[in-house]
């Protein structure tokens, strides 16, 4: 068995043992209760689910098994000379629940190297797509159709015994990832450079070898294509990609089949599309202001006569976080060391200046402070990476390594189908009378 299936293993089922007890214990105890606006305000901070990759305080951001943002860019390893953490290390973490060694790093990039081979019929199917269908679609069709490879769909054919299905779980997760990179990159240079496509060096990390395929070179870009994996990977288990792949995954669809749909729903623009959207947004902004330096007075007027349009400032508010976003702070802070001097950056903050007292304002917005979709797009656009329709794939090859974790402990907790309960208007009716 592989080293961090061993050690998967090993600490799954110390924890199985205790959530065994706990439930024994604890199992009729109240966590939460249901508001009649939360079954209609969609089922927002209700605790009912099971995650353990991560943990998200509305205060404070995003914890990968206890680690912060910050922590993580201290403390994961990093390639050689580079500053920002490799995701490889983080998805050890969220796996089984320590920082790995540069050793075990290097161990986890080797092997998902070994396994980043695409079958050829992936790519036949992306190609019969015209060439303007959104990459994100393009996205859930390559990995969809990598459907007939999954391990756990063939062990459960041959009538594989419940206690493995975490095995082939793991086994598919772990090839699921390893290809993901180069089916995006292929995405890419098929749409935007004529299907002049670049082949996987080997000698690279994962994200460094994915930078390298999309076609960039520079070491610049790659640094900052290691931190955008980073911190996109997880935001807890109730975002719409984690819960999709957890709701879909429950139904022993396998994990091809669940990423696919996660996929689908990351393509949304309240969710992982936002990113496109904040800098279609931006680039139509400073269009019609007819400079690409903005002042504060002139991005608040265009915000209001957005919101005037009845549309939302995108990249800003959160369904659970009430502060600015610390996957924004990182990738400031990052253009703070690497990127002062890009015009559309400075925009970017001039942005974080203005819209939250505007959207405060309003007195509806619970949270008016940027999210990780406000930056990303202006770092991208710095490193040449401008054809911001791509920009949530790049999101989605990073997401894999969280819910790919989370889909594994689901299945070593053997969490089961999940199904929750559905009212109609008039049952809330008559239960109110009740009352
Ligand atoms: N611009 C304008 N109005 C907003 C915004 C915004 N950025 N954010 C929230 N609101 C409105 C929201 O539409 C709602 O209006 P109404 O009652 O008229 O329907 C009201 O404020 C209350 O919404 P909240 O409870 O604050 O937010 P909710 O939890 O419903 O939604 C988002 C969260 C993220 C969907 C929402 O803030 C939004 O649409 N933001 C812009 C899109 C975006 O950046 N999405 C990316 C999220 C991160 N990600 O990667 O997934
Ligand atoms: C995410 O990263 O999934 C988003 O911030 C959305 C969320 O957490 O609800």
């Amino acid at each position: 068995m592989d080293l961090l299936k061993n050690l998967f293993q090993e600490k799954f089922q110390a924890q199985a043992k205790e959530v065994k007890e706990l439930l024994k214990e604890h199992g009729d105890k109240t966590v939460d209760d249901v508001k009649v606006e939360q079954v209609f305000g969609g089922m927002r901070d209700i605790t009912s689910m099971l995650w353990e990759p991560s943990l998200l305080d509305a205060e404070e951001g995003i914890r990968f098994r206890g680690y912060s943002i910050p922590e993580l860019r201290e403390k994961l390893p990093r390639a050689a000379q580079g500053t920002e953490p490799l995701p490889e290390g983080l998805f050890w973490l969220m796996l089984v629940g320590e920082i790995p060694t540069k050793e075990q790093v290097k161990w986890l990039t080797d092997n998902w190297t070994r396994r980043a081979n695409v079958p050829e019929h992936v790519f036949k199917a992306i190609d019969v797509l015209p060439a303007d269908t959104h990459p994100m679609t393009q996205f859930s069709i390559g990995i969809l159709a990598m459907q007939n490879t999954s391990t756990f769909a063939q062990r459960y054919n041959a009538g594989i015994n419940r206690t493995e299905y975490w095995d082939a779980t793991y086994e598919d997760a772990m090839n699921l990832i390893a290809r993901l990179p180069r089916i995006a990159a292929y995405i890419f240079r098929r749409v935007y450079h004529n299907g002049d496509h670049v082949l996987p060096d080997i000698t690279l990390d994962w994200g460094g070898n994915f930078s390298h395929m999309l076609g960039y070179q520079d070491e610049g870009f790659r640094e900052y294509m290691r931190l955008f994996l980073t911190i996109h990977a997880d935001h807890e288990g109730g975002n719409a990609s984690a819960h999709t792949t957890h709701l879909v995954g429950s139904t022993l669809s396998d994990p091809y089949l669940a990423f696919s749909a996660a996929m689908n729903a990351l393509a949304g623009p309240l969710h992982g599309l936002a990113n496109q959207e904040v800098i279609r947004w931006i680039q139509k902004m400073t269009q019609t202001l007819g400079t690409t330096k903005p002042s504060r007075e002139q991005i608040a007027e265009y915000v209001k006569s957005t919101l005037a349009g009845g549309r939302v400032i995108p990249g800003y508010g959160h369904a659970v976080l009430r502060k600015p976003d610390p996957r924004f702070m990182a990738q400031r802070q990052f253009c703070e060391d690497n990127v002062p001097d890009s015009d559309l950056v400075k925009v970017v903050w001039k942005i974080f200046d203005v819209v939250p007292p505007i959207l405060s304002s309003l007195g509806k917005v619970k949270n008016p402070w940027p999210n990780v979709d406000a930056h990303s797009g202006a770092v991208l656009v710095h490193y040449g990476l401008k054809e911001y329709n791509f920009y949530t794939v790049l999101f989605g090859v990073s997401r894999a390594l969280g819910v790919m974790a989370g889909l594994c402990w689901a299945r070593a907790l053997s969490l089961p189908l999940e199904r929750p309960k559905s009212v109609t208007t008039e049952w809330i009716k008559a239960y109110l009378q009740k009352e």
